[in-house]
């Protein structure tokens, strides 16, 4: 069966404004970004101690999401990520499904592209569609985005719509300035756990 043409036909949005509308007033969100541009994009928006960055663990960022989503019922939590990084996690989409946390949102910055190695085509350039591959996982909602006006209505689920929910954002293959949050893993994670927790955080189990 042929592509369904639809990365050809639609728009392409500019991911850097995309995540500045969706992080904008963002109080209490946890954030998880997947490694590459989205984690850049999310620090382009305001390094925050409240966004877990990935330096790596491709594949990874929604089976964390899930996670402290389970262990944060009363917390939204986001995770932004890339098409290439969502594809090589997939199968956390599937384990979203079972668990059904009412609390999580997974948005994808599709450029059809993996940005970060050379701009190789990733499969949603061919017409893979993640947001039916979420809806088939059970996922409460799920959507492709196409136009900057959609996204405050986004941004507005992401603060209280019942999940798991996907967005898959169709954005421009550009190559922005890198805009990095800071490198060390250590601190990032004890950044994130004490914005959290607060004095919890250093409790020893
Ligand atoms: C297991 C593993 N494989 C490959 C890489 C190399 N790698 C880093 S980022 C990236 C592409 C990410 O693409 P995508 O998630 O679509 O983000 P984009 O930069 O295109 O927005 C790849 C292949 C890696 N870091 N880890």
């Amino acid at each position: 069966m042929p592509a369904t043409g639809l990365s050809e036909r639609a728009p392409k949005l500019d991911r850097r404004s995309v995540v500045r509308a969706l992080l904008a007033d963002r109080g209490e969100l946890l954030v998880i970004a997947g490694l590459g541009a989205p984690a850049w994009d999310a620090t382009d928006a305001g390094d925050h101690a409240l966004t877990f960055p990935l330096w790596g663990a491709m594949g990874g960022a929604t089976a964390i999401g899930l996670g402290l989503a389970l262990a944060q019922p009363d917390r939204r939590v986001l995770v932004l990520t890339g098409d290439g990084e969502m594809l090589m996690g997939m199968g956390s989409l599937a384990t979203a499904g079972v668990q059904r946390p009412h609390n999580l949102a997974v948005v994808v910055l599709d450029n059809e592209h993996y940005g970060e190695t050379g701009m190789q085509s990733s499969h949603t350039a061919s017409g893979i569609d993640l947001a039916a591959v979420a809806r088939a996982c059970g996922f409460v909602s799920s959507a492709i985005i196409t136009k900057i006006d959609q996204v405050a209505a986004l941004r507005a689920d992401i603060h209280g719509a019942e999940g798991p929910l996907l967005a898959q954002i169709k954005i421009a293959a550009d190559k922005l300035p890198l805009v990095l949050p800071p490198r060390d893993g250590t601190h990032l994670k004890n950044r994130f756990r004490e914005a959290l927790l607060g004095p919890k955080a250093h409790v020893q189990r």
